[in-house]
């Protein structure tokens, strides 16, 4: 391959369009396509640099495998690998049911191997045990979309409605740092004169570049909301007309935000009362107005009713579907965040959005599929759920990982790598040596992003070809060979074809009639250029950019509104550990590191563990710029390096969550699920903090010890 080709960035949700050109000196060239229409050339400096993964020296290259777990890796053929993995899944099914072999996947999945993955669970394994980290990534506010509108799609509406937002109200959201590309939609409204408002108890590069910064107490958002709601109701801000005609369900709402007096929000979110009116007074007088939430508000063990509680402020002010520069949207995060929702990684699901528990959706898919609807298992458990039972007599005992890396991700990670220690089996497949996959029996190296064709949906809906670009390295498959070479083993390999265009030409058979509804999209069409968002139920049918504008997605088409209030949290601060912790990303870090440490230059920039601390707290506890510092909280303890950032609260310390052993934070945060997402509480636990005695083999905690032996 030597012409230049248009092709897809391998991180986050944007997928900024990018061009990939061979050299002559046999290196590649990257730039931005100026033609895309999400980043217009822009890239972040992950992008730029992500040709630092193809060729990468720690690259896996060859199937790795070991008889115990006390032996290092030996390099092993594919048949090897493959015929292990297949034994240990018989073995494993003969002794404890099929459900006992379970498989854990990944939102930067494409949407052939999304599907495939789901199916091959279903079809191949006949396990009900699949979940994949989505559910630690947007859970709750799909949950609360669809309670809401019937539907979720991330955005309802494209980015381009962004800017046409006259007030544009950004909750527990920081796309300065988590999509710098996406920015130019921000500055395109500020240039026309919109009002942007960001809530956050940090002071983020975002709400450095907004008119208004409200910093609540970590955990309030749904106070918060209830208590805008309030006066909204109050001061007869509220759209009568709009609440009738395209709603149910706001009585009841009315009745529970009643107790939620401006001096009490004031109380419980830190955020003044003339500061609550002048925002619902803004939104309200607002031609245009837009409400978008991400994982700071949705990451929490009632992250489902906190999203629940900003969408019936929305719906009260009439927002949804009423045109564009108006609505509630959440910016979805993962490469293939919302493609991976949608075609059956999720533990309750069918491809489409179909259930699991829905005869007539089985019936679909079973049809596609060519087996017998009643073969096809009930729903699964979530993923922290699935990950907290490895190893028990409720629990999986064999898993294959395919794109997450858990050890790190994972809530209360040591309790996780625990029990993965406690599986009888583990295969991981990814391009590096994990963490996660550092535990396993057998790891298989894969093919990543520029090495294969496959699509995309970003958070808007729409559907994007990332092409293949280079050729992956000699001895590596993709994922979709790969679980093709498990079910040729298992007798079930006729299912599961390996080319892309084959298994995307099957998903929108199986989507067809779905709420995501891909039938109408084509590589052709996408290759042509045609802009398409889903649903597009077919050939002829220009995709649909805008869902919600006549009716909402439910059998009556309005709008629900739900009572909403807080639960007590899991837990509270006490003397003995009294600050508020909160994680979440770096600029130039991805997830669990297992792409961006290794980066050279995205390791450079950012090159060690951090924790974000105010001056004045880090004063009272004798810690310097630079010091160690020892978070702690019940389940296990960190050590990172002090950063002092006068932008913080007083009360809440922030560490990013892109690196494992010492450093890794989620070896602190809470494994409290919401009710109905099941989402971790990712975002607020209480914490002691304390200057750290130096101790350099903990302080190395974030690097990678070699665990191969080299052969
Ligand atoms: N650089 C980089 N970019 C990424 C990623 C990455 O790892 N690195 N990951 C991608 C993925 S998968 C995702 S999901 C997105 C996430 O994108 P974002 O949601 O923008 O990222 P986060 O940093 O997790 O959280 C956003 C903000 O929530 C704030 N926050 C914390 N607790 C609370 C709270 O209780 N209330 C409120 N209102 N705010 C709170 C944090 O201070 C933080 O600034 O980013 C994507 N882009
Ligand atoms: N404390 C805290 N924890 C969090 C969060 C937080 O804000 N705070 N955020 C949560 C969120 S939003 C998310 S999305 C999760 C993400 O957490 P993880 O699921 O751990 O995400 P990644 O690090 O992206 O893991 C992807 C892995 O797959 C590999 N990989 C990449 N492409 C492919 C491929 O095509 N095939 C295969 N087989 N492997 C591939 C990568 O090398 C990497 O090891 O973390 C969650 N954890
Ligand atoms: S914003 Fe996201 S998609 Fe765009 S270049 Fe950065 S990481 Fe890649
Ligand atoms: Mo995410």
């Amino acid at each position: 391959m030597s012409a230049p080709t248009d092709t897809h960035c391998p991180y986050c949700s944007l997928q900024c369009g990018i061009t990939l050109t061979p050299k002559p000196d046999g290196t590649l060239s990257l730039v931005g396509r100026a033609d895309f229409p999400v980043n217009r050339g822009g890239l972040c400096i992950k992008g730029a640099t992500a040709t630092e993964l193809l060729d990468h020296p720690e690259r896996l290259t060859a199937p790795l495998v070991r008889d115990s777990r006390d032996d290092p890796f030996r390099q092993a053929t594919w048949d090897e690998a493959l015929d292990r993995i297949a034994a240990a899944v018989t073995a494993t099914q003969e002794r404890y049911g099929r459900d006992a072999v379970g498989a854990f996947g990944g939102g930067g999945l494409t949407n052939e191997k999304a599907y495939q993955f789901g199916k091959f669970v279903r079809v191949a394994l006949r396990s009900r045990n699949i979940d994949y980290n989505g559910r630690f990534c947007m859970s709750s506010a799909v949950a609360a979309g669809t309670r809401a509108f019937g539907m979720d799609r991330g955005l309802p509406f494209p980015f381009d409605d962004i800017p046409k937002a006259d007030v544009l109200v950004l909750v527990g959201s920081n796309p300065a740092d988590t999509m710098p590309p996406a920015m130019r939609f921000l500055e395109e409204g500020r240039e026309r004169g919109a009002r942007h408002i960001v809530i956050d108890p940090r002071r983020t590069a975002t709400a450095e570049l907004a008119h208004t910064h409200l910093q609540p107490v970590p955990n309030t958002d749904l106070s918060l909301a209830n208590g805008l709601l309030h006066i909204a109701i109050r001061e007869n801000l509220v759209d009568e007309e709009y609440i009738a005609t395209r709603t149910n369900g706001f009585d009841a709402v009315r009745r529970a935000v009643r107790s939620y007096w401006p001096d009490r929000v004031e109380r419980v979110t830190g955020i003044a009362v003339p500061d609550l009116y002048e925002l619902v007074r803004a939104m309200a007088a607002a031609p245009t107005a837009m409400i978008l939430t991400a994982r700071g508000v949705e990451q929490h063990a009632d992250g489902t009713d906190t999203a629940q509680a900003w969408i019936n402020l929305a719906l009260a002010l009439g927002l949804p579907g009423s045109g564009p520069g108006n609505g509630w949207g959440t910016i979805t995060g993962q490469g293939n965040g919302q493609g991976g929702r949608e075609h059956g990684q999720k533990a309750d699901q069918l491809p489409g959005y179909r259930q699991l528990t829905n005869p007539a959706h089985r019936a679909h898919v079973a049809g596609v599929w060519g087996v017998d609807p009643d073969e096809l298992p009930g729903p699964g458990v979530s993923a922290y759920e699935l990950l907290d039972r490895m190893g028990t007599d409720a629990g999986v005992r064999a898993l294959l990982v395919s794109a997450s890396n858990p050890v790190v991700s994972a809530p209360n990670a040591r309790h996780v790598e625990e029990r993965f220690a406690a599986l009888d089996f583990l295969a991981v497949t990814d391009i590096f040596l994990s963490e996660t996959a550092r535990l396993a029996d057998v790891v298989l190296p894969t093919t990543q992003w520029a090495e294969e064709s496959g699509t995309m949906t970003n958070p808007e809906g729409r559907v994007l070809l990332r092409r293949k670009a280079v050729e992956p390295p000699p001895g590596v498959r993709s994922d979709l060979g790969i679980w093709r070479g498990i079910a040729d083993r298992l007798g079930r390999g006729q299912f599961f074809p390996t080319e892309p265009e084959e298994v995307f030409t099957e998903l929108r058979r199986a989507s067809a009639g779905g709420i995501a509804d891909y039938a109408g999209i084509t590589y052709q069409r996408l290759a042509a250029g045609e802009e398409l968002f889903w649903p597009c139920p077919a050939e002829d049918h220009p995709g649909t950019s805008h869902v919600f504008t006549e009716r909402f997605a439910t059998p009556d088409g309005r709008a629900n509104f739900l009572p909403v209030r807080p639960r007590l949290a899991a837990e509270l601060p006490d003397e003995a550990h009294p600050y508020l912790l909160t994680t979440g990303r770096a600029r130039s870090h991805y997830q669990s590191g297992t792409q961006t440490r290794r980066s050279p230059t995205l390791a450079a920039a950012v090159p060690r563990p951090y924790v974000e601390l105010h001056p004045e707290l880090a004063r009272s506890l004798g810690i310097s710029d630079g010091d160690p510092v020892r978070l702690s909280t019940p389940r296990g303890s960190a050590v990172l390096d002090a950063r002092l950032d006068p932008g913080s609260r007083r009360d809440t310390v922030f560490v990013p969550f892109h690196w494992g052993g010492a450093a890794c934070v989620n070896a602190l945060t809470s494994d409290a699920l919401d009710p109905t997402s099941r989402m971790p509480e990712f975002k607020t636990c209480p914490v002691a903090v304390e200057k750290a005695a130096i101790d350099p083999e903990e302080k190395n905690g974030a690097v990678v010890r070699p665990a191969v032996a080299r052969t």
